[in-house]
């Protein structure tokens, strides 16, 4: 912990990478191990184009719980130390796979949402794209205007991030002289290759997790247990 202060300490540029495991904190469900199933169904099962063209009210129902989960969350102390972070640095960061939006309502900046926000619908007949913040929605599958189905504003597996994010995420962990990997498994491409990115560039690595995971072995510092009691105490 005293190692990880002073590289945070002493480094300009800092990027942050976060995953579920950072609202775990706040009532989100994480996607991954006994928390991860929603009825019988594994993330891997619902977050795919084809699963939603299959059964789209089966997906939305899904989404709808989650949006109904997360509009009840507050944001917790993991994503307030990442605010008081923010303030800190000249070159900060966040990058997160998180849709929930629960870093926008606690303050942090920009923020390089890779996997999308479930807080936006979009349309598959004309492609507009719009915020919806009600929860439940008052019918499921939402349409659009246009008479169009709607879909969840998220990136699902086998489809592209949203335009020009890669570059930018890739860039922000290539500037940074500390990375700090929070909340996530780390098996889900590209968001996991950031480490090795960062780590080439020289970066300190620091992870931030409850268990170990699949790039534990190439971190410089794991430090092991809730990012809501961790991060404050890294970061006061
Ligand atoms: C705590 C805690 C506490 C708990 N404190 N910690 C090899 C290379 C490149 C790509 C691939 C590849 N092999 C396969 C691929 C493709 C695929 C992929 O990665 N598959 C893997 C499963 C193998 N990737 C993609 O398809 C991506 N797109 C892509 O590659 O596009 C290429 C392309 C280019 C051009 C044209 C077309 C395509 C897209 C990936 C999209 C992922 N989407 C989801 C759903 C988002 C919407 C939604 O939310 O519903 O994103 S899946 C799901 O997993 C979600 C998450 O963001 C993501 C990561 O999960 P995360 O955050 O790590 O959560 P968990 O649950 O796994 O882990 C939580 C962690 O927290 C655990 O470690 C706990 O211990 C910890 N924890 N409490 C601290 N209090
Ligand atoms: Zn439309």
């Amino acid at each position: 912990m005293e190692q990880a202060r002073e590289w945070i300490q002493n480094a300009s540029s800092v990027a942050v990478l976060t995953g579920a495991g950072i609202s775990a904190e706040s009532g989100v469900p994480i996607f991954r191990g006994d928390q991860g199933l929603w009825r019988e169904y594994k993330p891997e099962d619902l977050a795919t184009p084809e699963a939603f063209m299959r059964d789209p009210r089966l997906v939305w129902e899904w989404y709808d719980w989650r949006r109904q989960v997360i509009a009840k969350a507050e944001p917790n102390p993991g994503h307030r130390a990442l605010v008081e972070l923010e303030c800190r640095k000249r070159r900060f960061n966040l990058i997160t796979q998180n849709v929930d939006g629960l870093h926008d309502r606690a303050g942090s900046g920009r923020i390089l949402k890779l996997h999308g926000d479930i807080w936006r619908l979009r349309c598959l007949e004309c492609r507009a794209d719009w915020p919806d913040r009600r929860a439940p929605l008052p019918k499921l599958p939402p349409h659009c205007r246009c008479g169009g189905l709607a879909r969840p504003g998220v990136v699902w597996f086998g489809e592209p991030l949203p335009d020009g994010m890669w570059l930018e995420a890739e860039h922000a962990a290539s500037d940074a002289e500390v990375l700090l990997v929070i909340g996530t498994s780390a098996v889900v491409y590209p968001a996991a290759s950031l480490a090795g990115i960062a780590r080439r560039t020289k970066a300190r690595i620091i992870e931030i997790n409850m268990e170990e995971t699949a790039i534990s072995h190439e971190v410089d510092c794991s430090l092991r247990g809730p990012a809501g009691e961790i991060l404050p105490r890294l970061i006061a």
